[in-house]
């Protein structure tokens, strides 16, 4: 067999025609499927985040990582569909909305006009709440990894501001955009989330918060219920975790933070980031304080070589750690003299799931590649966080191996390794699939795939729903709205 070559995969200019400005904020604009009926069970809300802002005054972001955050809204109310998007008025969004012009240097790259000496010394990050939104009591959290969330009322998505979340934290403090969600294996279904301060040593603060009320113990949605902090040597760059029963699992790459070029106003903070060759990646397993091993020590362990930004799920088995990833070869930056539209895709890694099984006892790691096909954004049915699954969904490239664009829906049994494909190929491109478990299912795979596509034909966006056991396309729905290639999105049950 051979490999079509990348102008019949896609077009790069489809690909690259999502990476522009959203013009309109709409609010409860109702929606019809162009193909296929909405599941009259399905009921409550896709929220999605990404950058909807990726240029100003004529001048383009560096990297698309540093657009501002844009949420979406689709709404189901038994078998009707409406969309709503927002902007997050971030205070930086505001600041440039009104100035007409950048303001704020990106941590990607993207810097203030005036060259160098415009930018040297000018270190204020700017928080752009763009990479995660999270339901969490009766707010919708926007989330951006290196500073507090955004409140957004979860109706009318109007931003009321940066929320401490009742003064759980303080202010400047970093939050994750990548919290978890423990479906009940304790006592209650919680979201495990964490906050890193950096620096020679770095401290991780993991935090537990109730997702439901229970007015019998006292506790209302959105009530921190533990906490932890551990310290470690290294400047830590964590983008998301993994959660088991009894432990929260980081991977720290093997990487170094060298900020003199961006104190000087060369590079932006994470093209700052670089690996480190010589280094040691390490697991860093951190006891849940509502777990068996609560109050114990962090147990550390040596990790394979590589760079992980994403997880796809943990689990223990009889005393052992597994935890699924997708692994780069090399940590994937954008340098400064780079235009990301133009990446030549067979020059930069992959991302390959990979599954590490760690023995507490002996400190030893077994890895197994789970696929060959460059893959992102994995994740099991939502139900059965942190213990052992059969399926995983994924995007991912279109053809079996070799790094490109993201195109296709992959449903992965994680025991024979059979898979199933739903492609977008050439003209869509995919972003994070969430699986919805239908209302009641006992089977694994009993529910739907909530997908955006990018649709490069009509250079707008598509809501794709597939039934999540085969990848069958149950509706399609074209957006009154084009959405630029996003990151992270949930749903919230109605
Ligand atoms: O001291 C600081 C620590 C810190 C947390 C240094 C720092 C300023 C660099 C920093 C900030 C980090 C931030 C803001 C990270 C944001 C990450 C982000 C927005 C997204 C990451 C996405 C990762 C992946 C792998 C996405 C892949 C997408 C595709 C393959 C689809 O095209
Ligand atoms: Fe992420």
């Amino acid at each position: 067999m051979t490999v079509a070559p990348a102008v019949d995969r896609f077009a790069r200019s489809e690909w690259a025609s999502a990476f522009r400005n959203v013009e309109q904020e709409l609010t409860d604009v109702p929606l019809t499927p162009a193909r296929g009926t909405i599941p009259s069970d399905l009921v409550g809300t896709l929220y999605r985040n990404g950058p909807g802002r990726l240029e100003r005054n004529g001048q383009r972001v560096h990297h698309p990582f540093d657009g501002d955050g844009m949420i979406t809204a689709l709404r189901f109310e038994e078998g009707a569909l409406a969309l709503s998007n927002r902007f997050v008025r971030t205070a930086g969004w505001q600041e440039e909305e009104a100035a007409g012009k950048v303001l704020y240097r990106g941590v990607f790259g993207s810097q203030k006009p005036g060259g160098r000496l415009a930018n040297a010394f000018d270190l204020r990050l700017k928080n752009i709440a763009n990479t995660g939104v999270v339901q969490l009591g009766d707010q919708l959290l926007a989330l951006w990894e290196a500073a507090e969330p955004h409140a957004l009322d979860p109706r009318t998505l109007e931003t009321h501001g940066i929320s401490l979340l009742g003064g759980v934290l303080k202010k400047g403090e970093a939050f994750s955009a990548h919290p978890r969600f423990d479906p009940g294996h304790h006592d209650r279904p919680r979201m495990v989330t964490f906050g890193v301060k950096t620096g020679p040593r770095s401290t991780i603060r993991l935090m537990e918060f109730a997702t439901e009320t229970d007015a019998a113990a006292g506790i209302k949605a959105g009530d921190l219920l533990c906490e932890r902090k551990d310290s470690f040597n290294g400047f830590a760059f964590l983008h998301d975790f993994a959660i088991t029963p009894n432990w929260a699992v980081f991977l720290q790459n093997a990487i170094a933070f060298n900020p003199l070029p961006f104190v000087l106003g060369q590079k932006g903070a994470a093209q700052c980031l670089e690996s480190k060759p010589d280094g040691q990646a390490k697991f860093w397993l951190i006891p849940r304080e509502s777990g068996a091993f609560a109050g114990q020590p962090p147990r550390i362990v040596d990790a394979p070589d590589g760079f992980v930004f994403h997880h796809l799920n943990a689990w223990e088995d009889d005393g052992d750690v597994v935890v699924e990833s997708i692994y780069y070869s090399d940590f994937p930056s954008v340098g400064p003299e780079m235009d990301f539209t133009a990446v030549d895709f067979d020059l930069i890694p992959e991302g390959l799931l990979e599954q590490c099984r760690i023995t507490l006892e002996s400190g030893e790691v077994k890895t197994t590649r789970l696929s060959e096909r460059c893959c992102e954004f994995a994740m099991v049915n939502p139900d059965k966080e942190g213990l052992p699954c059969r399926y995983a969904w994924m995007a991912a490239a279109a053809r079996e191996q070799g790094n490109d664009p993201l195109q296709v829906i992959k449903k992965l049994d994680l025991s024979t390794g059979d898979r199933q494909i739903w492609s977008a190929a050439p003209h869509g491109f995919v972003s994070e699939p969430l699986m919805v478990p239908r209302p009641g299912a006992s089977a694994e795979d009993d529910g739907w795939i909530l997908e955006l596509v990018w649709n490069g034909a009509r250079e707008g966006s598509d809501l794709v729903i597939l039934d999540a056991a085969d990848l069958k396309e149950v509706a399609v729905i074209e957006l009154p709205l084009a959405i630029p290639h996003g990151l992270h999105g949930s749903w919230v049950e109605a």
